[in-house]
């Protein structure tokens, strides 16, 4: 052989390798054919008051129930944020939202700024691209108090929050971040931002210290979202880990839409009815409620192995009744009873049926990762 034709035939492969790949990997990330997301099902969510109750609703009115996912804190978990695992999520597991976990403390956003934006926009893209709406959020555990320090100096100095900063120079690290956020994705339909996930250890009451907190990160989000489209929904955490939720009666935050929506937290093990009652009381008096994370074990994760199904069915059903919509914590794969993967399962879900569409092996699912696909599948 020539060189000549040497060169042409390393060419040849060159490309016949490269369009393989292509070929490849468009196949991996398509959506399957007769898949209508939730995005182009639902459009721009909103809330809208209807017999009295303040209802998540679809773009034409219609009320919607939104089911889905939480990710463990992201950095731990960030494995989950690839294009396989979230066709798993959008085509197999079916879900309408998937919830982000950037934790402030704990090792995240604090000590990490820069990679954790990173993620989160990461994130953003990946549910964005597949029509899943996706909750940011903002994840505060310890010390508890959205107002304290670690978390309001959390970010300050990102680059990327120069021009803001300049502006306004008095903002916190989360009016940063949900600002800058706000200015980059407010004109996707299907974001929602969570500015606190689970104050606690308050010493003042939500009138004195959550909602002058969170009233404070909705103003920037609705100044620096100049869409025009519409305000995205912002949902607050409420006291004692998210279990005030009818804190808020008569005394909410004040928004020119209306778009803002309460969380309560529960874990089957260890929350009962008296929880459900406060979620009753709190949308009979007109408040908007998102459970944007929910376990099927006890409140610590799930340190001893249980799952309580029969619990986790009677606050589905509550939910389902109520038009409360939920995420499940966790897309972890960890010695821990709520995660939804054993702590082996593959990272990487592959097509196993030939149908197009990635997916774990039922063995890699845990007993709730089994149990919560099924409900989100609506099985
Ligand atoms: C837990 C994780 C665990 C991690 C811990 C950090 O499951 O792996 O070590 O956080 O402190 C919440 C919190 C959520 C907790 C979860 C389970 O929002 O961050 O995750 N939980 O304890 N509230 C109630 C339970």
């Amino acid at each position: 052989m020539d060189n000549f034709t040497k060169f042409k035939n390393l060419c040849l492969i060159g490309l016949l390798f490269l369009l393989t790949a292509c070929v490849g990997g468009l196949k991996s990330h398509e959506k399957p054919e007769g898949f209508v997301s939730p995005v182009e099902k639902y459009g721009k969510i909103r809330l809208v008051e209807i017999d009295g109750r303040r209802r998540l609703c679809k773009e034409n009115g219609e009320p919607v129930q939104l089911k889905g996912m939480s990710t463990m804190g992201l950095q731990w978990e960030e494995w989950i944020l690839s294009e396989e695992a979230f066709d798993a999520l959008a085509y197999d597991w079916r879900c309408d939202v998937v919830r982000l976990a950037m934790y402030i403390t704990e090792g995240g956003y604090k000590d990490d700024p820069f990679g954790m934006l990173a993620k989160v926009e990461k994130g953003i893209k990946l549910a964005s691209d597949r029509g899943l709406y996706v909750i940011v959020d903002w994840h505060v555990l310890t010390p508890g108090d959205p107002n304290a320090n670690d978390y309001l100096n959390a970010g300050k100095s990102l680059s990327q929050y120069s021009a803001i900063k300049k502006d306004h120079p008095e903002y916190s690290g989360p009016e940063l971040f949900f600002a800058y956020l706000s200015q980059k994705y407010g004109d996707l339909p299907n974001i929602l931002w969570e500015t606190a996930n689970e104050p606690n250890k308050l010493s003042k009451s939500w009138s004195e210290s959550l909602l002058p907190y969170h009233q404070k990160i909705l103003n920037a989000v609705r100044l620096y979202d100049k869409d025009g489209l519409g305000d995205n929904i912002v949902i607050c955490g409420t006291g004692t880990w998210s279990q005030e939720v009818d804190a808020p009666i008569g005394n909410e935050a004040s928004d020119p839409e209306g778009q803002v929506m309460y969380t309560v937290h529960f874990y089957a093990g260890t929350h009962g009815q008296w929880l459900m009652d406060r979620v009753k009381n709190a949308l009979d008096r007109g408040l908007a409620v998102f459970c944007t994370e929910w376990g099927t074990s006890e409140a610590d994760g799930g340190q001893n192995g249980k799952v309580y199904i029969a619990e986790s069915e009677d606050w589905l059903d509550f939910f389902e009744a109520n038009g409360v919509s939920w995420c499940n914590w966790s897309l972890a794969r960890a010695a821990q009873s709520s995660a939804a993967f054993k702590p082996n399962a593959a990272s990487f879900p592959k097509d196993l049926d030939g149908d197009g569409v990635p997916n774990w092996k039922d063995s890699d699912l845990s007993a709730s990762g089994t149990y919560v696909r099924g409900r989100i599948r609506g099985e």
